[in-house]
């Protein structure tokens, strides 16, 4: 053989093993939590009702101590996952079960809720515009919508409570939780809207902001809003 075909061989081959470790690098890259769509066959005008939780410690696989958002889908079940297909232009109405214990706030203003349909959540049925951190419980999580103005902070269980959540997650709503229920409209465009927890929920890592704060399917998500 040549030294001409020897370098084309060489040449294909090194082509190939290129190829291989882009692919693989793109099909890692490309992996993420599943979506839920509550937008496949949604009538225009009517709304959608979506339910949440928050956990203490999602209680398994790869980071079994990190707080998390879990979704229940419209089958029923719970799924890990923060990634949700929302038709446009569209009333959105969520009851969220909290189940984590929480704190005071540094920044006391995420204890307001604004951006939700007359600017209030109801919590275990009674309508709440803000949240005193320093009283009570304390506020657990956040969810909050920056691109759309949207704030909703979440009343925190007792820590101490006898029956605290601490099963793998879904927790059972025989353990202590807080009911917290409100509505949004989901903007016209169609896009990508990035929601996240404000409360810095990542314990051990630096200034809680780490771990779960900027993990999907834990603490940040995404609304993908289809026309
Ligand atoms: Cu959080």
């Amino acid at each position: 053989v040549g030294r001409g075909a020897r370098l084309g061989i060489f040449s294909s081959l090194l082509a190939v093993a290129v190829g291989l470790v882009v692919f693989v690098s793109m099909a890692f890259l490309r992996s993420e939590p599943p979506t839920i769509d509550f937008a496949a066959g949604h009538t225009a005008g009517q709304p959608v009702d979506m339910t949440l939780q928050t956990v203490g410690a999602i209680g398994y696989g790869a980071h079994s101590t990190w707080v998390s958002y879990l979704t229940k889908a419209p089958n029923g079940k719970w799924v890990h996952t923060t990634l949700w297909d929302l038709p446009a232009n569209t009333r959105i109405n969520v009851t969220l079960y909290e189940y984590d214990g929480g704190s005071p706030l540094r920044n006391p203003q995420i204890g307001a809720v604004y951006g939700t349909l007359g600017n209030v959540e109801i919590l275990n049925g009674k309508p709440v515009s803000l949240i005193d951190a320093t009283q009570g419980n304390g506020v657990a999580h956040t969810f909050s919508v920056p691109t759309l103005g949207i704030n909703v902070p979440l009343y925190a269980v007792d820590g101490n409570a006898k029956n605290f959540c601490n099963v793998p997650a879904p927790c059972p709503l025989s353990t202590a939780h807080n009911v917290i229920q409100f509505s949004f409209v989901t903007p016209k465009a169609a896009g990508q809207y990035p929601w996240q927890c404000f409360v810095p929920c990542g314990l051990g890592y630096l200034y809680g902001n780490g771990g779960p704060m900027q993990t999907i399917s834990y603490m940040d998500g995404f609304l993908k809003v289809v026309s």
